[in-house]
């Protein structure tokens, strides 16, 4: 659980830092399941004749930037909320962020439907934005948090977060699409305020979806590899209507929670299906016109 001084500073800052708190044991599993599928892309593109190399020799850091300069597809299978399976599954559930989680949230947690692996790319970077620029409106009132989990030390040189602390008070800024995704616009956020915060593996990096945040250029040629979750209460607006979370846990009645990760998926599936009928439902918030 968070101690009253990790909480007041999370409501104050709008971000909290908590390390230490994950073994090589704990983020093993996840690992392994990622290298796994850059495995299966290996595989596939070299197959293709897209690939010259396996690269099979390469570390956790290096083996996907290899693959990725000569094809750079190869990182869509974990980077557009596409994988889901037992490892990450679990790790999502995983007792240690529970615990915090419910120190912000209360006893009944719902896993939000936006999660991102990334495999932060040479040269790739986070734009600056408030998770709630992603999502619809309904959403604003519930305390979304999102959990960083760094899989490598982030640095400022290799792409580390990047928060403006105590701006998660003022709610939605103005976001603007740019030809590289959603910006908050420039006048709403100074450089100045931009405060990096460099991560060792083993640690979470929680904060609102007010708080403004990016990432720096990742400006070395390794993977700077982290996971963001994100948790709310359950029965809360979501901001996401047409995919659904799962329930990470429910102390008031565990029968609720999602048994393994085929519900989650088979829920997912369903969900989508349904929302596919409505494709004129806005998705969000800022049109990708303006
Ligand atoms: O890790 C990053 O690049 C930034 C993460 C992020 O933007 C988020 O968690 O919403």
């Amino acid at each position: 659980m968070l101690n009253d001084s990790q909480i007041a500073t999370f409501k104050e800052e709008g971000y909290l830092i908590i390390e230490n708190l994950f073994t090589d044991d704990d983020l093993r599993p996840v690992k392994d399941e990622f290298s796994t599928v850059v495995e299966q892309q290996a595989q596939q593109l070299h197959q293709a004749g897209r690939l010259s190399d396996l690269y099979k020799n390469e570390s956790f850091e290096q083996r996907l930037a290899k693959i990725a300069a000569e094809a750079p597809e190869a990182t869509s299978a974990l980077q557009t909320r596409a994988h889901k399976d037992e490892a990450f599954f679990q790790f999502l559930k995983h007792p240690k962020i529970l615990d915090r989680v419910e120190s912000l949230v209360g006893p009944d947690i719902l896993c939000h439907p936006s999660y991102n692996i990334h495999p932060r790319l040479p040269g790739g970077y986070t734009t600056p934005h408030q998770d709630a620029g992603f999502y619809l409106p309904d959403g604003d009132e519930t305390l979304i948090l999102a959990c960083l989990i760094p899989l490598v030390d982030t640095t400022p040189e290799n792409g580390c977060l990047w928060v403006a602390p105590r701006r998660h008070k003022e709610g939605v800024l103005r976001h603007v699409w740019g030809e590289d995704g959603l910006n908050i616009s420039p006048e709403e956020l100074s450089e100045e305020e931009r405060q990096p915060v460099p991560t060792k593996v083993g640690s979470m990096v929680m904060f609102t979806s007010m708080t403004p945040h990016g990432s720096r250029v990742n400006n070395t040629d390794t993977i700077r590899w982290s996971m963001d979750l994100r948790y709310q209460a359950l029965g809360k607006p979501t901001g996401r209507w047409y995919v659904p979370g799962f329930v990470a846990r429910s102390r008031s009645n565990p029968e609720l929670e999602t048994p393994n990760c085929t519900a989650w998926i088979a829920e997912v599936e369903r969900v989508e299906q349904k929302a596919n009928k409505y494709p004129e439902w806005p998705r969000y918030r800022w049109p990708q016109t303006s």
